[in-house]
C-alpha cells in the first residue's frame, strides 16, 4: 500500500486502511460542519457534548465530519463561514477520539485579487513557481501547514485527516476551475501545493481529488494530478436537474470513480451532495439519494452544510423530510459514528 505522501505517519496509513475497509460494511454518512451549527443554533464555545441536527433527528452522529479551511491562509481566527478554527480543532480532537473520520475542504481566497474563491480573476499561473504571487502563496500554504500540524490528540499523537483542496475544478466558478487556468496549470498547482505541505513537515494528510459532476471518465482524467499525488477519488453532485437526473448522475459518476478506483487501487466517495430543494422533497433520502448510492462501493457520502433555512442541504428536527431520514438512517447499509468506530479502530 502506497500513500501519496511517502513520509505519512502511521496514523495516516491506518486511516487509509480504515477508509478502504468501509465499503465492505456499507457507506459512511457524513455532513459538513455538522457539530458547528444547524438550523437555529450555532456552537459558540467548546462544550463536552457534541450537538448536530442529524443526531437530533435520528439519534445517530455522522461518521464523517467535513470542515472548511477558507481564510486559514489569511491568518484569520475563523473561516469564511465565521466558524472558529479553535472550535474546529477542538471538535476534530473529540470526533477523532470517537472514531470519526475528518475531511477538510479549502475555499481559499483569490491570492491575486484578494477576492473570494469565486473571484475568477486569473491567478493560478502567478502562484506557480516563479510567478509574481508565489511568495504570498507560499506564506498561505505555510499557515495551512501550521494548522494541519497542530491537529493532535491530547497525548500529542498526530490526527490524520483527509484534505480535499481545489475541488470542482471542472466547473468554472472557482479561481482554480475550468477556463480560469489550463488543466496543466491546475495539475501543477496541485503538485506544487502537495510538495509545499511536505516541505513544511505535514505528514497527517490523505489527499482527495474531487471534480463536480462529470459527463465522461475523460473529464476525470483531464485535471487528475497523478496517482502519486492522490489517495482518494471523489465527486460532488447536487440535485439541480431534478430527481431522475440526480439519481442518474450519481450512479453514472460513482461508476466512473469505481472503475478508476479499481485500476488505481484507491477508495472513492461522494464527497459532497445535498438537497437543493430541501424543505419541499419529503422523501428525498430514500427516493433520491439512496437509489444513487446503494451498492455503489463508495466509502462515504457527505451532505453539505445546514447553514440557514434558505441554505441547508440535509435535515433538521422540524424538517419535512424527518420521517424519511429516520427510515434512511435505519438502513443496514448506512454507517454512522458507532459503526465506523468499529472499523479497524
Ligand atoms: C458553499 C456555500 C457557501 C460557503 C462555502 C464554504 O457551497 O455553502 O455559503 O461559504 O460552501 O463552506
Amino acid at each position: 500500500m502506497q500513500l501519496a505522501d511517502k513520509n505519512a505517519e502511521l496514523q495516516t496509513k491506518i486511516l487509509f486502511e480504515r477508509i478502504r475497509e468501509i465499503p465492505n460494511k456499507g457507506i459512511a454518512f457524513g455532513q459538513q460542519d455538522a457539530t458547528m451549527y444547524g438550523i437555529n443554533w450555532k456552537m459558540k464555545t467548546a462544550t463536552s457534548k457534541l450537538k448536530s441536527d442529524i443526531k437530533e433527528v435520528s439519534g445517530k452522529m455522522p461518521a464523517i465530519h467535513g470542515f472548511d479551511l477558507g481564510h486559514i491562509e489569511l491568518g484569520a481566527s475563523s473561516n469564511l463561514d465565521t466558524v472558529s478554527f479553535d472550535l474546529i480543532k477542538n471538535h476534530v480532537r473529540k470526533l477523532n477520539k470517537k472514531g470519526a473520520i475528518i475531511t477538510f475542504s479549502w475555499h481559499a481566497d483569490n491570492p491575486k485579487s484578494m477576492g473570494t474563491s469565486w473571484d475568477t480573476t486569473s491567478v493560478v499561473k502567478t502562484i506557480l513557481k516563479g510567478g509574481s504571487e508565489r511568495s504570498k502563496y507560499e506564506s498561505w500554504v505555510a499557515r495551512l501547514s501550521t494548522f494541519f500540524k497542530s491537529l493532535k490528540t491530547s497525548k500529542g499523537t498526530p490526527i490524520p485527516v483527509v484534505f480535499r483542496p481545489f475541488h470542482e475544478m471542472n466547473g468554472n466558478w472557482f479561481w482554480w476551475g475550468e477556463g480560469n487556468c489550463t488543466p496543466e496549470e491546475y495539475k501543477e498547482l496541485w503538485r506544487e501545493t502537495f510538495y509545499l505541505l511536505k516541505q513544511n513537515g505535514v505528514t497527517n494528510l490523505l489527499y482527495a481529488y474531487a471534480p463536480n459532476i462529470m459527463q465522461s471518465s475523460e473529464e476525470f482524467d483531464l485535471y487528475y494530478p497523478g496517482d502519486d499525488f492522490v489517495d482518494i477519488l471523489g465527486v460532488d453532485i447536487y440535485n439541480y436537474g431534478g430527481r431522475e437526473a440526480f439519481i442518474n448522475n450519481i450512479q453514472k459518476n460513482l461508476a466512473i470513480l469505481k472503475e478508476k478506483a479499481i485500476q488505481k487501487n484507491k477508495p472513492f466517495a461522494l464527497t459532497e451532495t445535498g438537497n437543493v430543494n430541501s424543505g419541499s422533497e419529503p422523501n428525498w433520502w430514500t427516493k433520491s439519494l439512496y437509489p444513487g448510492i446503494e451498492n455503489s462501493g463508495a466509502a462515504w457520502v457527505l451532505l453539505w452544510r445546514n447553514a440557514r433555512l434558505d441554505h441547508y442541504f440535509s435535515v433538521y428536527p422540524e424538517d419535512i423530510s424527518v420521517p424519511d431520514f429516520k427510515e434512511f438512517a435505519r438502513l443496514d447499509e448506512l454507517l454512522f459514528l458507532k459503526k465506523i468506530k468499529k472499523i479497524n479502530y
